[in-house]
């Protein structure tokens, strides 16, 4: 009840705030983040998404924060542009927002707003969201690639039918679930799973990106098996946009 009446005001009162993580090449080089939501809340301080998106989703109120998360990120991006920082940025899209077809229009003027003429913007999307109804993601994913959107497969592995799905959409990359990540340099089952993935990966040219990196042991296992970029608290925790930009100052 308390998420119903105040959700909704946050939106209206501008109190989401987007933190970026940033996503490490095999070289070392920054060039792309992913944008993850909070809620600054005025009574209950910061909110992580996970108390708050999954009762969005079921409001239908996914749809206008999603949204917002979008066109800020744009902003955010042009932002950096202007001061000579290039970066593009991956933004989480729920299964509720795929129904949302006034997004790319959206989404096309905000970048022509900025004087954008290419599009920095990633989409990441779950398993379970192609599944749900794969026509309907496949409009999407077709959408949002004609913007210059690349397609991330986000969670990899924990979902079902994993490998057809690769084959089925025409994705960009996927981002191995941290699951497959914890103490893979200790896991001899993880490491044949993760080995046999980017080979797959590989195979139908898809970037392999790793989330939830949170040791060098883990790093050096990944990166000598072929993951192209890797993301985690190894590396950074997912901060604001001025706090970022500090990280990048020490970084490079
Ligand atoms: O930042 P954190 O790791 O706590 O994020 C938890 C989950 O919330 C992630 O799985 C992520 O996909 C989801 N999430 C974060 N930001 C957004 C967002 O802007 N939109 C959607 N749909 N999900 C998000
Ligand atoms: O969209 P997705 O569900 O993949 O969101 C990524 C989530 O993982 C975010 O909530 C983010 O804060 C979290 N995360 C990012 N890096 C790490 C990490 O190294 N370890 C752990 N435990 N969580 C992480
Ligand atoms: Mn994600
Ligand atoms: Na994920």
């Amino acid at each position: 009840l308390w998420l119903d009446t105040n959700l909704r005001k946050a939106l209206e009162k501008n109190q989401l705030v987007i933190h970026y993580q940033p996503k490490i090449t095999w070289r070392g080089e920054i060039r792309s983040l992913e944008a993850l939501v909070r809620w600054q809340s005025p009574e209950r301080g910061l909110i992580p998404p996970l108390d708050f998106i999954a009762y969005a989703e079921e409001s239908g109120l996914i749809v206008p924060l999603g949204r917002w998360v979008m066109l800020d990120v744009v902003r955010q991006v042009a932002e950096w542009r202007d001061k000579g920082i290039h970066l593009r940025v991956a933004v989480n899209v729920s299964a509720r927002q795929l129904a949302d077809q006034s997004i790319f229009s959206d989404l096309k003027q905000a970048l022509k707003d900025v004087h954008f003429d290419y599009c920095p913007i990633d989409v990441e999307l779950t398993e379970s969201c192609l599944i749900e109804n794969e026509e309907l993601a496949l409009s999407v994913i077709n959408q949002f690639s004609e913007l210059g959107a690349q397609i991330h497969l986000d969670d990899f592995g924990t979902g079902y039918s994993s490998l057809s799905q690769l084959a089925r959409f025409p994705l960009d990359a996927i981002k191995l679930d941290q699951s497959f990540v914890r103490d893979i340099h200790k896991q001899s089952v993880s490491q044949s799973l993760v080995r046999a993935i980017v080979a797959v990966a590989q195979a139908l040219n898809l970037q392999v990106i790793a989330e939830g990196v949170e040791s060098a042991k883990e790093d050096a296992f990944l990166t000598k098996n072929g993951v192209n970029e890797r993301q985690g608290f190894l590396f950074a925790r997912p901060m604001p946009a001025a706090a970022f930009e500090r990280w990048l100052k020490r970084y490079l």
